[in-house]
């Protein structure tokens, strides 16, 4: 892997009305064409991603969208695809066509922004339709705004430097580097059965590697299957680190002296609300035969029949809980926004989407009132293992 994961990286959105120059602007930041740009309203009907290197800054994720004020059936489904760009926005580039605008719509998306805590900034384009004095009545009475021309290169910089001044400069957290000390070992275990990509491992197991890099903790990669003679010819193991789905049997192989949690737990903390969901977690006890169980995973891949969404936790929950609720399945961006059907949301690891993603769908939980907890979270908690997954997070159930 060359590149930093998309999931880590800033996302910056470009929001406004139809024509208001969004995807000029964006190809003008980009200086290639990205986005189709047309006199026409309605030219972008797909949200379009494109990374940059915003120097000095470092990589960025732009997403460009269609029209806030898209009109008919087709344009309402654009507005909510649109929308739903908000979830995963750190920054919101908010683009006003200062000759035609119409402020419900800026309203609209500020107050969208507000929903989620996304800091946004307003453009103005397209000044070079104006002269110095309309220029300047417009600066007084939007003082904190930009004003640009797409066309004007000085001002396509001056954009990115604004850009760069809002993005918040995010401390890397670690993933363990804080949990462990320098010169610390960890046994990390990735059983490689038919759910395993060919040829690679996955995203949360390649972080942690790094971080113990970064940390100077060493790390000692094992099969499930040569875990127990890891163990024993390690002298001293401070943490072993599991996928979730082999959580039982590792729990078994582990001594009660060494410390053991999973991947999963180890990305609620550092992707999620780690407290929510050990909270919410607790809700499996309440449910009954007539409950609506959301199971919501953030990469799209085709399910087979280990799938752990699909039918691992489902059984799972079925078996241990002696319910048999019902379970919805959404994948990607296809989150509801009314999740007053449901009872329960159980959300994948994350790997894929970054923090500002998992924080919004939260958000959203908490304003319907539905619990949310993780995979990890449910798997260490039906087996029983919760307790010991969590104490080397110092966290208290
Ligand atoms: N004069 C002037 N025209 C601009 C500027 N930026 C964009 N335009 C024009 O505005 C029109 C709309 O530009 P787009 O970039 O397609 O606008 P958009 O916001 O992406 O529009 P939709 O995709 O329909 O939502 C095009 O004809 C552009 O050439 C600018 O700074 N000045
Ligand atoms: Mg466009």
């Amino acid at each position: 892997m060359n590149q930093t994961p998309e999931a880590n990286i800033p996302h910056i959105t470009l929001f406004g009305q139809r024509n208001a120059g969004k995807s000029s602007l964006l190809n003008a930041m980009l200086n290639q064409t990205v986005s189709i740009v047309s006199e026409k309203k309605g030219t972008t009907t797909d949200p379009v991603k494109k990374r940059m290197e915003l120097i000095p800054y470092g990589p960025v994720v732009f997403i460009d969208t269609a029209g806030i004020d898209d009109i008919g059936t087709l344009g309402q489904l654009r507005v909510d695809m649109t929308k739903k760009m908000m979830q995963k926005t750190d920054l919101a580039l908010i683009i006003i066509d200062v000759l035609d605008y119409d402020t419900i719509y800026i309203d609209q998306l500020v107050l969208e922004c507000k929903k989620y805590h996304t800091p946004y900034k307003i453009v103005f384009n397209k000044i070079d339709l104006l002269n110095d004095d309309e220029i300047i009545l417009l600066k007084k009475e939007y003082e904190k705004a930009s004003f640009v021309s797409t066309f004007n290169p000085h001002d396509m910089n001056n954009l990115k430097e604004v850009i760069i001044k809002n993005l918040k400069q995010e401390k890397e957290e670690p993933i363990i580097g804080d949990l462990l000390n320098y010169n610390s070992t960890v046994v990390l275990v990735v059983p490689i059965d038919s759910e395993a990509p060919k040829g690679r491992i996955i995203l949360p197991q390649v972080q942690v590697i790094r971080d113990c890099l970064d940390y100077g903790i060493k790390c000692h990669v094992v099969r499930d299957t040569e875990l127990e003679s890891a163990i024993n010819e390690l002298n001293k193991i401070d943490l072993v680190i599991t996928d979730s789905q082999a959580f039982k049997k590792v729990n078994q192989i582990v001594p009660n002296d060494i410390y053991l949690t999973s991947f999963s737990i180890l990305f609620a903390r550092y992707k999620g609300d780690i407290d929510v969901f050990i909270e919410d977690v607790k809700t499996l006890k309440t449910l009954t035969d007539n409950a609506n169980i959301l199971i919501a995973e953030s990469c799209s891949h085709n399910v087979s029949h280990e799938d752990i969404g699909r039918y691992k936790i489902p059984n799972l929950i079925n078996q241990k809980m002696k319910i048999n609720p019902t379970y919805h399945h959404v994948m990607g961006q296809d989150f509801p926004s009314d999740l007053s059907p449901y009872d329960l949301i159980i959300h994948c690891g994350n790997c894929m989407f970054n923090k500002k993603t998992m924080a919004s769908r939260i958000k959203i939980a908490k304003a319907y009132g539905v619990p949310i907890t993780n995979y990890g979270i449910v798997l260490a908690y039906l087996n029983g293992i919760l307790e010991r997954s969590i104490e080397i997070l110092n966290v208290i159930i």
